[in-house]
Protein backbone atom coordinates (compact mmCIF):
# COMPACT_ATOMS: atom_id res chain seq x y z
CA UNK A 1 0.00 0.00 0.00
CA UNK A 2 2.66 2.37 -1.24
CA UNK A 3 -0.03 4.75 -2.56
CA UNK A 4 1.36 7.35 -5.13
CA UNK A 5 4.15 8.61 -3.44
CA UNK A 6 3.64 12.34 -3.03
CA UNK A 7 4.36 14.72 -5.61
CA UNK A 8 5.68 16.75 -2.41
CA UNK A 9 8.05 14.06 -0.94
CA UNK A 10 9.95 14.48 -3.77
CA UNK A 11 12.16 17.58 -3.51
CA UNK A 12 12.34 17.84 -7.20
CA UNK A 13 9.02 19.47 -8.65
CA UNK A 14 10.90 21.85 -11.08
CA UNK A 15 13.31 19.71 -11.34
CA UNK A 16 15.82 21.16 -13.22
CA UNK A 17 18.44 18.03 -14.02
CA UNK A 18 19.40 14.90 -11.42
CA UNK A 19 22.88 14.74 -12.75
CA UNK A 20 25.99 14.08 -11.35
CA UNK A 21 27.91 17.51 -11.66
CA UNK A 22 30.96 16.11 -10.18
CA UNK A 23 29.97 18.49 -7.04
CA UNK A 24 29.89 16.59 -3.36
CA UNK A 25 32.95 14.61 -4.22
CA UNK A 26 36.12 14.74 -1.73
CA UNK A 27 38.08 17.26 -2.81
CA UNK A 28 35.59 19.75 -4.30
CA UNK A 29 36.23 23.41 -3.50
CA UNK A 30 34.20 26.26 -2.71
CA UNK A 31 33.23 29.03 -1.62
CA UNK A 32 33.14 29.23 1.71
CA UNK A 33 31.76 32.07 3.39
CA UNK A 34 33.56 33.83 6.32
CA UNK A 35 32.34 34.08 9.18
CA UNK A 36 32.05 37.93 10.37
CA UNK A 37 30.85 39.42 7.14
CA UNK A 38 30.56 43.37 6.76
CA UNK A 39 27.16 45.20 7.16
CA UNK A 40 25.61 45.01 3.58
CA UNK A 41 22.63 47.49 3.19
CA UNK A 42 19.33 45.42 1.01
CA UNK A 43 16.75 47.70 0.06
CA UNK A 44 13.28 46.77 1.51
CA UNK A 45 12.29 47.97 4.07
CA UNK A 46 12.75 45.97 7.46
CA UNK A 47 15.42 43.51 6.16
CA UNK A 48 18.37 43.34 8.74
CA UNK A 49 21.25 45.09 7.74
CA UNK A 50 23.57 42.48 7.84
CA UNK A 51 23.73 38.06 8.53
CA UNK A 52 24.96 36.98 11.64
CA UNK A 53 25.06 33.11 13.02
CA UNK A 54 25.16 31.72 16.44
CA UNK A 55 28.00 31.42 18.44
CA UNK A 56 29.73 27.82 17.43
CA UNK A 57 30.71 24.79 20.07
CA UNK A 58 32.87 22.72 19.33
CA UNK A 59 34.10 19.01 20.15
CA UNK A 60 38.06 18.37 20.87
CA UNK A 61 39.73 15.82 21.53
CA UNK A 62 36.20 13.72 21.21
CA UNK A 63 34.25 15.55 23.44
CA UNK A 64 32.03 18.27 23.58
CA UNK A 65 31.52 19.63 27.10
CA UNK A 66 28.94 22.43 27.28
CA UNK A 67 25.94 24.03 29.56
CA UNK A 68 22.83 24.93 27.73
CA UNK A 69 20.81 27.72 30.27
CA UNK A 70 17.22 28.03 29.43
CA UNK A 71 15.32 31.24 30.55
CA UNK A 72 13.30 33.50 29.00
CA UNK A 73 15.47 37.08 27.90
CA UNK A 74 15.11 39.79 25.86
CA UNK A 75 16.66 39.68 22.60
CA UNK A 76 16.89 41.27 19.39
CA UNK A 77 14.58 39.59 16.93
CA UNK A 78 13.40 40.13 13.12
CA UNK A 79 14.88 43.68 13.79
CA UNK A 80 12.59 44.37 16.74
CA UNK A 81 13.23 43.43 20.38
CA UNK A 82 11.40 41.16 22.20
CA UNK A 83 11.71 38.49 25.54
CA UNK A 84 11.99 35.16 24.38
CA UNK A 85 13.41 31.68 25.76
CA UNK A 86 16.70 31.29 24.63
CA UNK A 87 19.66 28.83 25.01
CA UNK A 88 22.06 30.64 26.46
CA UNK A 89 20.68 33.86 25.90
CA UNK A 90 20.86 33.62 22.06
CA UNK A 91 18.07 32.65 19.30
CA UNK A 92 18.95 30.35 18.10
CA UNK A 93 21.05 28.98 20.66
CA UNK A 94 24.68 28.44 19.67
CA UNK A 95 25.42 25.62 16.72
CA UNK A 96 27.15 22.60 18.40
CA UNK A 97 29.89 21.14 16.00
CA UNK A 98 30.81 17.38 16.30
CA UNK A 99 32.59 15.01 14.86
CA UNK A 100 31.22 11.10 14.56
CA UNK A 101 32.56 8.81 17.25
CA UNK A 102 32.22 12.18 20.19
CA UNK A 103 30.67 12.14 23.07
CA UNK A 104 28.43 15.15 23.73
CA UNK A 105 28.18 16.07 27.35
CA UNK A 106 25.19 19.02 28.23
CA UNK A 107 24.38 20.58 31.10
CA UNK A 108 20.87 21.60 30.92
CA UNK A 109 19.58 23.72 32.88
CA UNK A 110 16.16 24.83 33.17
CA UNK A 111 15.36 28.26 34.33
CA UNK A 112 11.92 28.37 32.84
CA UNK A 113 8.80 28.09 34.87
CA UNK A 114 7.81 25.03 33.12
CA UNK A 115 9.74 21.95 32.89
CA UNK A 116 11.49 21.00 29.48
CA UNK A 117 14.01 18.44 28.31
CA UNK A 118 16.29 18.31 25.21
CA UNK A 119 16.36 15.97 21.98
CA UNK A 120 19.23 16.05 19.30
CA UNK A 121 16.46 15.48 16.68
CA UNK A 122 18.22 13.40 13.87
CA UNK A 123 21.22 12.22 15.82
CA UNK A 124 21.69 8.12 15.09
CA UNK A 125 22.27 7.89 19.05
CA UNK A 126 20.57 5.85 22.07
CA UNK A 127 17.78 7.08 23.14
CA UNK A 128 18.32 5.37 26.93
CA UNK A 129 18.81 6.83 30.35
CA UNK A 130 20.39 10.01 30.41
CA UNK A 131 21.18 10.18 26.08
CA UNK A 132 18.65 11.61 23.52
CA UNK A 133 15.68 10.56 25.71
CA UNK A 134 12.91 11.64 25.24
CA UNK A 135 11.01 10.67 28.51
CA UNK A 136 13.11 12.76 30.87
CA UNK A 137 11.64 15.83 32.63
CA UNK A 138 13.44 18.59 34.17
CA UNK A 139 11.22 20.82 36.17
CA UNK A 140 11.92 24.58 36.76
CA UNK A 141 15.25 25.83 38.41
CA UNK A 142 16.68 22.14 37.95
CA UNK A 143 19.36 20.83 35.84
CA UNK A 144 20.03 16.96 34.17
CA UNK A 145 23.28 15.93 32.81
CA UNK A 146 22.55 14.88 29.06
CA UNK A 147 25.70 12.41 27.75
CA UNK A 148 24.70 11.24 24.17
CA UNK A 149 27.87 9.14 22.16
CA UNK A 150 28.01 9.52 18.41
CA UNK A 151 28.69 6.10 16.69
CA UNK A 152 31.99 6.14 14.92
CA UNK A 153 30.15 5.50 11.60
CA UNK A 154 27.67 7.87 12.50
CA UNK A 155 26.60 9.75 9.45
CA UNK A 156 28.08 13.63 8.49
CA UNK A 157 25.18 16.27 8.41
CA UNK A 158 22.96 19.12 9.78
CA UNK A 159 21.01 17.97 12.98
CA UNK A 160 19.46 20.20 15.32
CA UNK A 161 18.69 20.25 18.96
CA UNK A 162 15.13 21.26 20.94
CA UNK A 163 12.90 20.30 23.71
CA UNK A 164 10.68 17.62 23.45
CA UNK A 165 8.57 17.03 26.53
CA UNK A 166 5.38 16.34 25.51
CA UNK A 167 2.68 18.88 26.23
CA UNK A 168 5.27 21.93 26.37
CA UNK A 169 7.30 21.19 22.83
CA UNK A 170 5.23 23.52 20.29
CA UNK A 171 4.90 26.35 23.29
CA UNK A 172 8.82 26.27 24.08
CA UNK A 173 9.97 25.59 20.66
CA UNK A 174 8.33 28.98 19.54
CA UNK A 175 9.15 30.66 21.71
CA UNK A 176 12.83 30.41 20.87
CA UNK A 177 14.10 27.08 21.87
CA UNK A 178 16.40 25.34 19.01
CA UNK A 179 19.46 25.46 17.90
CA UNK A 180 21.64 23.35 14.94
CA UNK A 181 24.19 20.84 15.45
CA UNK A 182 26.37 19.84 12.80
CA UNK A 183 28.69 16.54 11.98
CA UNK A 184 31.53 16.44 10.21
CA UNK A 185 35.11 16.56 10.56
CA UNK A 186 36.13 19.42 9.22
CA UNK A 187 37.64 22.30 10.82
CA UNK A 188 36.06 25.04 10.75
CA UNK A 189 38.46 28.25 10.99
CA UNK A 190 39.42 28.01 7.52
CA UNK A 191 36.15 28.51 6.38
CA UNK A 192 33.07 27.29 7.45
CA UNK A 193 29.41 26.56 5.82
CA UNK A 194 26.51 28.92 6.47
CA UNK A 195 24.18 27.49 9.42
CA UNK A 196 21.18 28.96 8.21
CA UNK A 197 18.67 28.49 11.04
CA UNK A 198 14.83 29.56 9.94
CA UNK A 199 11.71 29.79 12.64
CA UNK A 200 8.49 31.88 13.09
CA UNK A 201 7.24 33.50 15.51
CA UNK A 202 4.67 36.22 16.38
CA UNK A 203 4.98 38.72 18.66
CA UNK A 204 2.41 40.74 20.57
CA UNK A 205 3.74 43.46 23.20
CA UNK A 206 7.01 42.60 22.98
CA UNK A 207 6.73 38.99 23.53
CA UNK A 208 5.76 35.61 22.51
CA UNK A 209 2.70 35.74 21.12
CA UNK A 210 0.41 33.40 22.65
CA UNK A 211 -1.85 31.17 20.16
CA UNK A 212 -5.93 30.01 20.09
CA UNK A 213 -6.86 26.23 20.03
CA UNK A 214 -7.68 26.55 16.46
CA UNK A 215 -4.20 27.80 15.56
CA UNK A 216 -2.82 24.68 17.51
CA UNK A 217 -5.28 22.01 15.61
CA UNK A 218 -4.16 23.84 12.62
CA UNK A 219 0.12 23.97 13.86
CA UNK A 220 0.41 27.53 14.67
CA UNK A 221 2.48 29.66 12.01
CA UNK A 222 4.14 32.35 13.37
CA UNK A 223 3.53 35.58 11.42
CA UNK A 224 6.95 36.22 10.64
CA UNK A 225 10.25 34.34 9.22
CA UNK A 226 13.18 34.21 10.58
CA UNK A 227 16.61 33.38 9.73
CA UNK A 228 19.28 33.07 12.65
CA UNK A 229 16.88 35.39 14.27
CA UNK A 230 16.32 38.09 11.59
CA UNK A 231 14.18 38.96 9.23
CA UNK A 232 15.22 38.44 5.78
CA UNK A 233 18.55 39.11 6.14
CA UNK A 234 21.85 39.59 3.45
CA UNK A 235 24.04 36.89 3.11
CA UNK A 236 27.20 37.85 0.61
CA UNK A 237 28.60 35.33 -1.32
CA UNK A 238 31.46 35.79 -3.85
CA UNK A 239 29.99 35.90 -7.38
CA UNK A 240 30.05 32.85 -9.59
CA UNK A 241 31.60 30.68 -7.04
CA UNK A 242 29.83 28.35 -4.84
CA UNK A 243 28.52 28.56 -0.96
CA UNK A 244 27.20 26.29 1.06
CA UNK A 245 24.56 26.59 3.43
CA UNK A 246 23.28 24.26 6.18
CA UNK A 247 19.75 24.64 6.19
CA UNK A 248 17.25 23.89 9.64
CA UNK A 249 13.85 23.88 9.65
CA UNK A 250 12.96 24.56 13.25
CA UNK A 251 9.60 26.31 12.33
CA UNK A 252 6.87 25.24 15.08
CA UNK A 253 4.44 24.02 12.04
CA UNK A 254 5.61 25.71 9.03
CA UNK A 255 6.40 24.07 5.56
CA UNK A 256 9.40 25.72 4.23
CA UNK A 257 8.39 25.58 0.19
CA UNK A 258 11.75 27.13 -0.76
CA UNK A 259 12.21 28.04 -4.41
CA UNK A 260 13.63 31.48 -7.02
CA UNK A 261 17.26 29.98 -7.22
CA UNK A 262 18.92 26.89 -8.36
CA UNK A 263 20.21 24.83 -5.48
CA UNK A 264 22.75 21.30 -5.55
CA UNK A 265 21.06 19.38 -2.58
CA UNK A 266 23.95 17.29 -1.24
CA UNK A 267 21.59 15.88 1.04
CA UNK A 268 18.50 16.15 3.57
CA UNK A 269 18.23 15.14 7.73
CA UNK A 270 21.09 12.68 7.69
CA UNK A 271 20.94 11.14 4.74
CA UNK A 272 23.08 11.98 1.56
CA UNK A 273 22.34 12.36 -1.83
CA UNK A 274 24.89 10.78 -4.09
CA UNK A 275 25.60 12.17 -6.77
CA UNK A 276 23.57 15.66 -5.08
CA UNK A 277 20.61 16.92 -7.16
CA UNK A 278 19.69 20.21 -8.78
CA UNK A 279 16.33 21.42 -8.04
CA UNK A 280 15.00 24.91 -8.01
CA UNK A 281 12.43 24.10 -5.70
CA UNK A 282 13.10 22.50 -2.23
CA UNK A 283 10.12 21.93 0.11
CA UNK A 284 11.39 21.45 3.69
CA UNK A 285 8.85 19.71 6.45
CA UNK A 286 9.30 21.02 9.95
CA UNK A 287 12.01 19.75 11.60
CA UNK A 288 13.82 18.81 7.95
CA UNK A 289 17.39 20.13 7.45
CA UNK A 290 18.93 20.42 3.79
CA UNK A 291 22.82 20.61 2.73
CA UNK A 292 22.59 22.78 -0.22
CA UNK A 293 25.09 24.54 -2.50
CA UNK A 294 24.60 27.81 -4.09
CA UNK A 295 26.30 30.20 -6.46
CA UNK A 296 26.91 33.46 -6.17
CA UNK A 297 24.55 35.57 -8.22
CA UNK A 298 25.76 38.33 -9.83
CA UNK A 299 22.69 40.57 -8.69
CA UNK A 300 20.89 40.27 -5.28
CA UNK A 301 18.76 37.26 -5.25
CA UNK A 302 16.30 36.07 -2.65
CA UNK A 303 16.01 32.83 -1.20
CA UNK A 304 12.05 32.52 -0.68
CA UNK A 305 9.86 30.60 1.29
CA UNK A 306 6.33 30.29 -0.69
CA UNK A 307 2.69 29.56 1.12
CA UNK A 308 2.52 26.15 1.10
CA UNK A 309 -0.87 23.83 1.44
CA UNK A 310 -1.00 21.58 3.83
CA UNK A 311 -4.90 21.37 4.35
CA UNK A 312 -6.36 22.19 7.44
CA UNK A 313 -8.91 20.56 9.70
CA UNK A 314 -11.75 21.47 7.51
CA UNK A 315 -15.38 22.63 6.98
CA UNK A 316 -14.03 26.26 8.59
CA UNK A 317 -16.04 24.98 11.63
CA UNK A 318 -12.44 25.63 13.71
CA UNK A 319 -12.16 29.08 13.87
CA UNK A 320 -9.76 31.72 11.92
CA UNK A 321 -6.04 30.90 11.86
CA UNK A 322 -3.13 32.88 10.00
CA UNK A 323 -2.88 32.81 7.16
CA UNK A 324 0.81 32.16 5.85
CA UNK A 325 2.38 34.33 3.00
CA UNK A 326 5.33 34.34 1.13
CA UNK A 327 8.74 34.96 2.89
CA UNK A 328 12.26 36.18 1.79
CA UNK A 329 14.62 33.75 3.98
CA UNK A 330 17.72 35.62 2.55
CA UNK A 331 18.73 37.77 0.41
CA UNK A 332 22.13 36.27 -1.28
CA UNK A 333 24.25 39.51 -2.28
CA UNK A 334 27.10 39.67 -4.39
CA UNK A 335 30.14 40.13 -2.26
CA UNK A 336 33.76 39.86 -4.80
CA UNK A 337 35.48 40.52 -1.06
CA UNK A 338 34.06 36.89 0.47
CA UNK A 339 37.50 34.88 0.52
CA UNK A 340 36.78 31.30 -1.46
CA UNK A 341 37.88 28.20 0.66
CA UNK A 342 37.70 24.63 0.70
CA UNK A 343 34.48 23.65 2.57
CA UNK A 344 32.21 20.81 1.05
CA UNK A 345 33.36 17.36 3.10
CA UNK A 346 32.67 13.83 1.55
CA UNK A 347 29.31 12.74 1.67
CA UNK A 348 28.60 9.37 3.61
CA UNK A 349 26.38 7.67 1.61
CA UNK A 350 23.25 6.06 3.66
CA UNK A 351 22.89 2.44 3.55
CA UNK A 352 20.43 1.12 1.10
CA UNK A 353 18.12 -1.31 2.65
CA UNK A 354 16.30 -1.47 -1.03
CA UNK A 355 17.44 -4.91 -1.19
CA UNK A 356 17.22 -5.81 2.45
CA UNK A 357 15.20 -9.21 3.63
CA UNK A 358 12.07 -7.56 5.62
CA UNK A 359 11.74 -9.06 9.16
CA UNK A 360 8.50 -7.69 10.04
CA UNK A 361 5.99 -4.77 7.76
CA UNK A 362 3.70 -2.85 10.07
CA UNK A 363 1.12 -0.18 8.96
CA UNK A 364 0.68 3.35 10.85
CA UNK A 365 -2.26 5.76 10.56
CA UNK A 366 -2.70 9.22 11.39
CA UNK A 367 -6.18 9.93 12.28
CA UNK A 368 -8.15 13.05 14.08
CA UNK A 369 -10.78 12.62 17.07
CA UNK A 370 -13.29 14.87 17.45
CA UNK A 371 -14.55 13.63 20.88
CA UNK A 372 -13.68 15.83 24.22
CA UNK A 373 -11.88 18.12 22.05
CA UNK A 374 -9.90 17.83 18.74
CA UNK A 375 -7.37 15.10 19.30
CA UNK A 376 -4.74 13.83 17.17
CA UNK A 377 -3.97 10.09 16.68
CA UNK A 378 -1.82 7.46 15.65
CA UNK A 379 -3.37 3.91 15.38
CA UNK A 380 -6.72 5.70 17.07
CA UNK A 381 -4.69 6.78 20.30
CA UNK A 382 -3.21 9.58 21.72
CA UNK A 383 0.54 8.85 23.15
CA UNK A 384 0.62 7.62 26.33
CA UNK A 385 4.17 7.30 27.61
CA UNK A 386 3.55 4.32 30.04
CA UNK A 387 2.31 2.52 26.89
CA UNK A 388 4.50 0.67 24.42
CA UNK A 389 2.96 0.92 21.15
CA UNK A 390 5.22 -1.02 19.09
CA UNK A 391 8.20 -3.56 19.90
CA UNK A 392 11.16 -4.16 17.85
CA UNK A 393 14.14 -6.04 17.27
CA UNK A 394 17.89 -5.30 17.62
CA UNK A 395 19.01 -6.33 14.46
CA UNK A 396 15.82 -6.50 12.28
CA UNK A 397 14.64 -4.63 8.86
CA UNK A 398 11.20 -3.46 8.96
CA UNK A 399 8.99 -1.79 6.38
CA UNK A 400 6.45 1.04 7.44
CA UNK A 401 3.49 1.60 5.53
CA UNK A 402 2.58 5.34 7.18
CA UNK A 403 -1.31 5.93 5.83
CA UNK A 404 -3.06 9.93 6.67
CA UNK A 405 -6.56 9.46 6.42
CA UNK A 406 -6.95 12.83 7.96
CA UNK A 407 -7.44 16.18 5.57
CA UNK A 408 -4.32 18.07 7.04
CA UNK A 409 -0.25 16.80 5.69
CA UNK A 410 1.22 15.53 9.13
CA UNK A 411 5.43 14.90 8.66
CA UNK A 412 6.19 11.99 10.60
CA UNK A 413 9.73 11.84 12.45
CA UNK A 414 11.45 8.72 14.17
CA UNK A 415 13.68 9.33 16.48
CA UNK A 416 17.36 7.24 16.22
CA UNK A 417 16.93 5.58 13.37
CA UNK A 418 17.12 7.01 10.01
CA UNK A 419 13.83 6.01 7.28
CA UNK A 420 14.73 5.38 3.74
CA UNK A 421 12.05 5.66 1.21
CA UNK A 422 10.82 3.00 -0.29
CA UNK A 423 9.90 4.63 -3.81
CA UNK A 424 12.49 7.38 -3.15
CA UNK A 425 14.80 8.42 -5.97
CA UNK A 426 18.30 6.31 -5.76
CA UNK A 427 18.86 6.25 -1.67
CA UNK A 428 16.75 8.57 -0.03
CA UNK A 429 17.10 8.02 3.95
CA UNK A 430 15.38 10.84 6.51
CA UNK A 431 14.17 11.54 9.55
CA UNK A 432 11.22 13.42 8.58
CA UNK A 433 9.04 11.54 6.03
CA UNK A 434 5.94 14.25 4.98
CA UNK A 435 2.96 12.36 4.68
CA UNK A 436 0.68 14.31 2.70
CA UNK A 437 -3.21 14.52 3.46
CA UNK A 438 -4.88 11.26 2.27
CA UNK A 439 -1.55 9.79 0.92
CA UNK A 440 0.64 6.99 2.29
CA UNK A 441 3.98 6.54 2.62
CA UNK A 442 6.75 3.28 2.80
CA UNK A 443 9.86 3.96 4.46
CA UNK A 444 12.33 0.79 5.74
CA UNK A 445 14.05 1.20 8.99
CA UNK A 446 17.24 -0.59 10.06
CA UNK A 447 16.57 -1.13 13.81
CA UNK A 448 20.31 -1.84 13.56
CA UNK A 449 21.41 -0.82 17.56
CA UNK A 450 20.27 1.21 20.72
CA UNK A 451 18.03 -1.12 22.73
CA UNK A 452 15.88 0.87 24.53
CA UNK A 453 12.76 3.20 24.45
CA UNK A 454 11.66 6.60 22.44
CA UNK A 455 8.79 7.30 20.31
CA UNK A 456 7.71 9.17 16.74
CA UNK A 457 5.68 11.59 15.77
CA UNK A 458 3.97 14.26 13.86
CA UNK A 459 6.20 17.16 13.58
CA UNK A 460 3.67 19.73 13.24
CA UNK A 461 4.57 19.93 16.60
CA UNK A 462 0.90 20.94 17.67
CA UNK A 463 0.06 17.65 16.50
CA UNK A 464 2.15 16.09 18.72
CA UNK A 465 1.65 18.00 21.87
CA UNK A 466 -2.49 17.00 20.92
CA UNK A 467 -1.59 13.16 21.19
CA UNK A 468 -0.08 12.35 17.36
CA UNK A 469 3.14 10.24 18.88
CA UNK A 470 3.68 6.55 19.85
CA UNK A 471 6.45 4.45 21.80
CA UNK A 472 8.74 2.17 20.15
CA UNK A 473 10.92 -0.35 22.08
CA UNK A 474 13.57 -1.91 20.94
CA UNK A 475 15.06 -5.62 22.33
CU1 LIG B 1 0.47 16.56 12.14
Amino acid sequence: MTGPISRRQAIGLGLLGVGSLGLGIAGVTSAGFRSGVSATNVPGGAAAASWAEPAVLASSDGVLTCELAVAERPVDVGGGSARMLTYNGTVPGPTLHLRPGDTLRVRLVNGLETPTNLHTHGLVVSADGNGDNPFVSIGPGESFDYEISLPDDHPHGVFWYHPHLHGFVADQVFGGLYGAIVVDEEDWSEGAPRVVVVSDVTLSRGAVAAVSDAERRQGRVGEMVITNGLASPPLPVPPGLTGRLLLVNACTSRYLDLGGLAMTVRGLDSGAFVPPRVVDRLVLAPGSRADVLLEGPAHPTPLVARAYERGGVGMGMMGAVAQESDATILTLVPDAAIAPSAVVPPQRPPHDLRDAGIDRARTLTFTMSMGGGMRFLIDGVAFDPGRVDHTVDVGSVEEWTLVNVTMMDHPFHLHTWPMQLVDGEGVDTRDVVDVPAGESVTVRIAFDRFPGRTVYHCHVLDHEDLGMMGVVQSR
